[in-house]
């Protein structure tokens, strides 16, 4: 069975490629599973038959057969766990991967997010100016460990999996910052993750939904 998300049907970032359904798209191309697209606007997100598959009505969401997940980490979890490639066989190489993926989505990604909301949202406030250094700097502190622990290593545990696919989604939020190319070796990590085929395919099928939307005016 072919399993279908959803994403943006007018994507905020216009394309850019910073929405979560990426992530999840970058799994299925990693492992060759097929999948479907539900596309959803801001107001259908929040109507019953999409809070019925996600209680907290955002995308994506993943449905196949009787199973319904919310969650990108989740989805990727499962993705990876189906398929075959992004995560390693060795049980406790497995779990150090599956700590990684919860690593990028608990520890690396919220002070990303924190900063890259408050620009935002954030820029008429009268504290956006003394706060952005404190964001920053909250966000260099965590950059920095990750840095020092990835060392001259290409990915996160061994061979690339689902771990690098969630931490380099993560940095990708960075790019405009400048704040990457304070640690060359995290930056040519996001490098070596965006210049994967299965992300060039992830990222082309989330730029069409835009182009092809606002190329029908
Ligand atoms: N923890 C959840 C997960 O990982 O799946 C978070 C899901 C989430 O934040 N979804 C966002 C959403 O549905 C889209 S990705 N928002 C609508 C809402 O809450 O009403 C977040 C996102 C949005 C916009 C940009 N952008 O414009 O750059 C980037 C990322």
């Amino acid at each position: 069975m072919i399993p279908t998300i959803t994403a943006f049907e007018s994507s905020p970032d216009r394309g850019r490629g910073l929405s979560r359904d990426v992530r999840v798209r970058w799994a299925f191309e990693e492992v060759g599973q097929p999948y479907d697209v539900r596309l959803v606007s801001f107001q259908q997100m929040k109507e019953p038959a999409h809070l019925a598959l996600h209680p907290f009505g955002q995308i994506p969401t993943y449905e196949e057969g009787e199973l319904s997940l919310f969650e990108s980490g989740s989805i990727v979890l499962r993705i990876a766990q189906r398929g075959a490639g992004l995560l390693p066989d060795e049980g406790n190489a497995r779990t150090r991967a599956i700590t990684w993926m919860f690593a990028a989505l608990n520890t690396v990604e919220p002070p990303i997010l924190e900063l890259s909301m408050a620009v935002v949202t954030e820029r008429d406030k009268p504290w956006y100016e003394a706060r952005l250094p404190l964001l920053k700097d909250r966000t260099r502190a965590r950059l920095g460990q990750l840095s020092r622990h990835l060392g001259d290593a290409d990915w996160l545990e061994g061979a690339f999996n689902a771990s690098d696919l969630l931490m380099v989604s993560v940095l990708l939020r960075l790019s405009a910052s400048g704040l990457l190319d304070e640690y060359p070796n995290l930056a040519a990590y996001v490098a070596r993750g965006e210049a994967r085929p299965a992300y060039q395919r992830a990222f082309a099928a989330q730029l069409a939904v835009f182009t092809s939307k606002h190329a029908a005016g």
